[in-house]
């Protein structure tokens, strides 16, 4: 492990130049101290004392997502990595997460707004985070490791030759990369890239690898061939989930607690537009997600009727399962009929014509619509997690067929209790023969 022991000597070089002999000691006795009462505190920069580092080295995982996915395609990519660091933790090195930072995302089009270089914390509580498995901003991360330098891109792909012999099977294999590579050598040898916007950033090493299977495949790997400090999966995606919907998946779903500025902006519009507050329609919700277990049906709800609808680039293909406007909005209003709710919220990604095309159709409707200013401050994803927060909380919801925006709702409408019956329901195309409704997936605590 060359590289690991020089980057661990030299943060210890660092952090001892200014303390005497006998200070050092006495600062090491202290620390020592403190981390035996606090095991729970998972930041990297607890994890490097020296008798831990000479244990168990620290390294870190990097990852990004292939660039035209979604937000919420990419909070489930967090939960198959955080599954992998937590399986690399058991069995090896003192590994974090480095969380990659937001930015660019093909449905953030607000204009005159920076998005890039979003930190988590923006979106995310990172404490909740933290109590699931270490992780730290990527900003962190560079000072941590002394610079922007990742020492291994490993850039994901699938096997040219498909599944052999028709036979699905767990491998990986270094093979040549199968699309052009996204990274090139600078003069200094240098591989440059995307990294989040982060210009400055370069790695050491980038290779292609075909890996077919789940996340924690790549442990062996990144145990035994590489003995890099800092990996970055690219295209992680490619990864499977350990084991969809199980326990560990739901503790980290359950970690990802939104930002509590965003949720109280959220409660705040429940609150003036739609008569919903937690107290009434017993929606209590626990700061520590570890204590948060309900029973399902104990939510009831505000009183009103909520509404994904995706449009945009779900309609552009025409597709069988999304509905006409007028075919959304007779249902809706069957659906308000049905449960006696004279008030429906609409979250949607609607263009301008279509919204105004909707506002006619559905006058009533009640809708977020962030100020100038407000999108500055929350931006593109803040506006979508604010969205998302008022439709978990209502008496009954709607989602878009195989939306992972609308799966997230679920998701989160799960924790906060609710029958499952208002939560697994998607609209069905105008002329779509097999409505299949959404499958309902129990938290395991
Ligand atoms: O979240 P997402 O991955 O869901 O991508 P899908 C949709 C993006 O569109 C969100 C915006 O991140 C939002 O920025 N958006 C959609 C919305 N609906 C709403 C809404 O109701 N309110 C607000 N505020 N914003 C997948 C993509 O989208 O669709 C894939 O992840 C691919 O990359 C596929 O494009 C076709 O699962 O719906």
């Amino acid at each position: 492990m060359a590289e690991t022991a020089a980057v661990g000597l030299n943060s210890f070089v660092y952090s001892v130049r200014s303390f005497s002999f006998l200070g050092f000691f006495i600062w090491l006795a202290l620390f020592a101290f403190q981390r035996a009462g606090s095991d729970h505190v998972y930041s990297a920069s607890h994890t490097a004392t020296a008798s831990a580092a000479a244990a168990r080295d620290l390294r870190y995982l990097l990852y990004d997502v292939n660039p035209p996915e979604g937000f919420n395609l990419r909070r489930d990519v967090y939960i198959r990595m955080a599954s992998l660091v937590k399986t690399l933790r058991r069995t090896g090195d003192d590994w974090v997460l480095v969380l990659p930072p937001w930015g660019r995302l093909y449905h953030w089009q607000s204009p005159n707004i920076h998005q890039m270089r979003i930190p988590w914390g923006e979106f995310f509580s990172l404490t909740s985070l933290q109590a699931n498995v270490p992780v730290i901003e990527y900003e962190e991360f560079i000072s941590e490791n002394g610079g922007p330098f990742i020492d291994q891109v490993l850039v994901l792909q699938n096997y040219a030759e498909g599944w052999t012999d028709g036979k699905w099977e767990e491998k990986v294999d270094e093979r040549p990369c199968m699309e052009k590579l996204m990274y090139s050598k600078d003069k200094q040898g240098f591989y440059r890239g995307w990294f989040w916007g982060y210009e400055e950033t370069r790695a050491r090493h980038a290779t292609c690898l075909s890996a077919q299977g789940h996340a924690s495949i790549m442990a062996p790997i990144l145990h035994k061939n590489i003995t890099a400090t800092s990996v970055m999966l690219d295209r992680a995606e490619t990864l499977l989930h350990d084991h969809y919907s199980g326990k560990d998946y739901w503790d980290t779903r359950r970690s990802m607690v939104f930002a509590k500025h965003l949720r109280l902006i959220g409660d705040d519009f429940r609150k003036k537009h739609l008569d919903s507050t937690d107290e009434m329609d017993r929606t209590i919700y626990n700061e520590d997600w570890t204590r948060m277990k309900t029973k399902l049906g104990t939510a009831n709800g505000g009183p009103y009727l909520a509404v994904h609808l995706r449009r945009k680039d779900f309609i552009w293909g025409h597709r069988e399962d999304v509905p006409s406007l007028q075919g959304a909005v007779k249902k809706i209003h069957s659906l308000m009929k049905k449960h006696k709710l004279d008030k429906v919220f609409i979250a949607t990604d609607a263009d301008e014509e279509e919204s105004r095309e909707l506002k006619v159709l559905l006058p009533e409707m009640v809708r977020f619509g962030p100020s100038a200013e407000d999108l500055d401050i929350f931006k593109d994803g803040g506006v979508a997690i604010i969205d998302q927060w008022i439709c978990a909380h209502a008496r009954f919801f709607i989602g878009t067929s195989v939306s992972t925006f609308s799966f997230r709702i679920h998701e989160e409408r799960e924790i906060l209790g609710f029958d499952p019956k208002t939560t697994y329901n998607r609209f069905c195309g105008d002329k779509e023969k097999d409505c299949e409704q959404p499958t309902h997936w129990k938290i395991v605590y």
